[in-house]
């Protein structure tokens, strides 16, 4: 099981993933985080370091992808212009952005409302 955020991941792409993984590891089974392009911000490689993150580029995955894998989508839908189609089949989108009609999938985008005034305590 491959989760899969937008390239070049940002905090609440990668934070997404984890939540996801962590759910699944619950429930048993295992999962490989993976993105396109590079990790480019201090917030979001400070992120990675202190959660213990483990995230894998999908070109070192090229070989090892098939199309029996499945993939969820966090932080972006398929057909949109910033996350790559990799092999695998797309199973669960979670997103927070507008549905993307112009590609539509069969999974689905699920909105998520944060409150903006949650603070930390
Ligand atoms: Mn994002």
């Amino acid at each position: 099981m491959y989760i899969q955020t937008h390239n070049y991941p940002d905090p609440d792409a990668i934070a997404s993933a984890l939540g996801i993984q962590e759910l699944l590891k619950h429930h048993g089974i295992s999962s490989t985080i993976c993105y396109k392009g590079k990790i480019d911000r201090y917030s979001t490689d400070k992120l990675r370091e202190l959660m213990e993150i483990e995230l894998l580029n999908v070109e070192d995955l090229s070989t090892i992808l098939t199309d029996e894998d499945e993939v969820i989508l966090v932080d972006a839908q398929k057909g949109n212009s910033n996350i790559v189609d990799i092999t695998g089949d797309e199973i669960i989108c979670i997103d927070h952005h507008p549905e993307n009609e112009k590609f539509p999938s069969p999974s689905v985008a699920v909105p998520i409302v944060v409150p903006l005034n949650i603070r930390e305590t």
